[in-house]
C-alpha cells in the first residue's frame, strides 16, 4: 500500500502523463498497486512523498552504483552548475571524461557523448551501417536497446513487461532490416551468418542481458559471436548501458575478455545525469560527422554538469568497489536462493556481479523463450510483499535488480528476511 500523498500525486499525474509516469517501467501496472512517488534518496535508501523509507534495489535502473547523492558526486555537480549549465561548445571536462572512459575501455579509441542510452545505440548502429555500407542489423529477442524505431523488435524491458515487444507506431519498412535471434542460441547464430553474413552491418547485444531479467551468456556464446562478426566483416556492438563500469572497471567486455568494435555506455558513466556514450574503433568512429558522412548531433551532448557527475563517479570506482559489489551480490543471491528453497517456491536466482534477478521459473533462464514462461502473477504478489516490507525492487519480472556500494551486509540480510516472508 502506498501512502495518501503518493496516491494523490498519482491521480494528478494520470491526468497529465501517460500512465502517470515518464517511462513505462515506473508504472506498477505489471505488478499491481501504485508506485510510491520519491521525494529524496541517500545512500541505499529512498524516501517517498509520505515519508516511508525503502532499501533500494532499482538504483535509478543502474546509475546509482555508489548509492544515491554520493557527497563527491553532488559536490562535483554543484561546482559545475555554478560555472554554467550548458554551453553548446567544447569543454576541458569532455576531454577529461573521454580520457577516463578510454582508460577503462581499451576497445574504445574514440567516442561521442550523447544524452541517453537510446541515442547511443541508435547512433552506433547508424555508424555501423555507414562504415560497412550494409543494412541488416541483428538483435536478440528480449534484449532492449532503447526505444529507437529499428530496435523495438522483440524488445525486453518495459516493452516486454507491458506486452509490446514490437511497438505500435513503427512502420514495417523501418524494421525490415532488423533480424532477431534467440539469445544463447549458437546454432541459430551460425545459421544466420551462413545465409546472410555478407549483408549484416552489425550485431548488437547486451553481453549480460539485463532487460529480460539477468541472463548471462553461456560459455563460448560471446566468443562465437565475436568470431562470426569478424569473419563476415560485420561489426560487433556491445550495449553496455547496464553492464558498463558495473560488472568490472571495464564492464562486461573486461569480465568476459571480448573486444567489441563499438560499445554503448550509459547509466553508471553518467553518475545519475543524462549522459551516455558510443565509441570504439578509430577507423569506424572517424566516419562520424564532422570527420565523416554519418550525421549525429545534440545540443546537450557532453553537457558539463552531466560530465562532471560521470567523472566524479568513475573516480570513486576502484578495485575495492568491485570486490565489495561481488560479495554483496553473492550474499543476496545465496539468501534469495535459500528463501526459494525454504518456502518451496519454483524459482531461480541469476546473478552476474551486482546485477541479479529472482525469476519465478525453475530455471535456468537462458533466453526470452524461458523468461516469457515466468509466473508474472506470482512475481507481482512478491513485489507487493517486498514493497510493504520496505524493499524497493524493480516493478517488472524483466528488469535486473542492482546492488550499490552503499548497501551493507545488514541491508542484504534484512532484504533476504523480507523476501522470504513475502514468499510465504
Ligand atoms: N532502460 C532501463 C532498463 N531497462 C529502464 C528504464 C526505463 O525504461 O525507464
Amino acid at each position: 500500500m502506498t501512502g495518501p500523498r503518493s496516491t494523490e500525486l498519482l491521480k494528478r499525474a494520470e491526468r497529465l502523463l501517460p500512465g502517470g509516469v515518464n517511462s513505462p517501467v515506473r508504472a506498477y501496472r505489471a505488478v499491481g498497486g501504485h508506485p510510491p512517488f520519491i521525494a529524496s534518496a541517500s545512500g541505499a535508501r529512498l524516501t517517498d512523498a509520505d515519508g516511508t523509507e525503502y532499501v533500494d534495489y532499482v538504483g535509478s535502473w543502474g546509475p546509482a552504483i555508489l548509492g544515491h547523492a554520493h557527497p563527491k558526486v553532488v559536490a562535483a555537480v554543484k561546482a559545475a552548475a555554478e560555472r554554467g549549465l550548458s554551453f553548446g561548445a567544447p569543454t576541458e571536462l569532455e576531454v577529461r571524461f573521454a580520457e577516463a572512459v578510454i582508460d577503462r575501455y581499451p576497445s574504445i579509441e574514440m567516442l561521442r557523448c550523447v544524452s541517453s542510452g537510446t541515442e547511443a545505440t541508435m547512433s552506433a548502429l547508424r555508424v555501423a551501417r555507414g562504415f560497412t555500407g550494409r543494412d541488416v542489423i541483428v538483435k536478440f529477442d528480449g534484449c532492449y536497446h532503447g526505444h529507437s524505431d529499428a530496435l523495438l523488435v522483440k524488445a525486453g524491458s518495459g516493452a516486454a513487461t507491458f506486452g509490446n515487444p514490437d511497438s505500435g507506431g513503427v512502420p514495417a519498412s523501418v524494421v525490415e532490416n532488423t533480424a532477431t535471434l534467440a539469445f544463447n542460441d549458437e546454432a541459430a547464430l551460425r545459421a544466420l551468418f551462413r545465409e546472410s553474413g555478407a549483408r549484416i552491418a552489425a550485431v548488437i547485444v547486451e553481453p549480460v542481458v539485463g532487460n529480460m531479467g539477468c541472463v548471462p551468456p553461456e560459455p563460448g556464446f560471446l566468443q562465437t559471436l565475436r568470431a562470426l562478426c569478424t569473419e563476415a566483416g560485420a561489426l560487433l556492438v556491445f550495449d553496455e548501458v547496464m553492464t558498463g563500469c558495473r560488472l568490472a572497471r571495464g564492464g562486461a567486455q573486461e569480465r568476459f575478455g571480448i573486444v567489441p568494435d563499438l560499445t554503448c555506455l550509459g547509466k553508471v558513466v553518467g553518475g545519475g545525469m543524462p549522459l551516455a556514450v558510443y565509441g570504439g574503433r578509430r577507423d569506424v568512429m572517424t566516419k562520424v560527422a564532422p570527420l565523416g558522412p554519418v550525421y549525429q548531433a545534440g545540443t546537450l551532448s557532453g553537457n558539463p554538469v552531466a560530465v562532471s557527475a560521470g567523472l566524479a563517479t568513475l573516480a570513486e570506482l576502484g578495485p575495492e568497489t568491485y570486490v565489495l559489489l561481488e560479495s554483496l551480490g553473492a550474499r543476496l543471491e545465496a539468501g534469495l536462493t535459500a528463501a526459494l528453497k525454504s518456502t518451496g517456491t519454483a524459482g531461480c536466482v541469476q546473478r552476474v556481479g551486482s546485477m541479479l534477478t529472482l525469476f519465478f521459473h525453475p530455471g535456468p533462464v537462458r533466453s526470452w523463450g524461458d523468461a516469457d514462461r515466468c509466473d508474472r502473477e506470482r512475481f507481482g504478489r512478491w513485489h507487493g510483499g517486498l514493497l510493504g516490507r520496505g524493499v524497493y525492487w524493480p516493478a517488472s519480472q524483466f528488469e535486473a535488480a542492482f546492488i550499490s556500494a552503499a548497501h551493507t551486509e545488514a541491508d542484504i540480510d534484512a532484504t533476504v528476511k523480507a523476501a522470504t516472508d513475502a514468499l510465504k
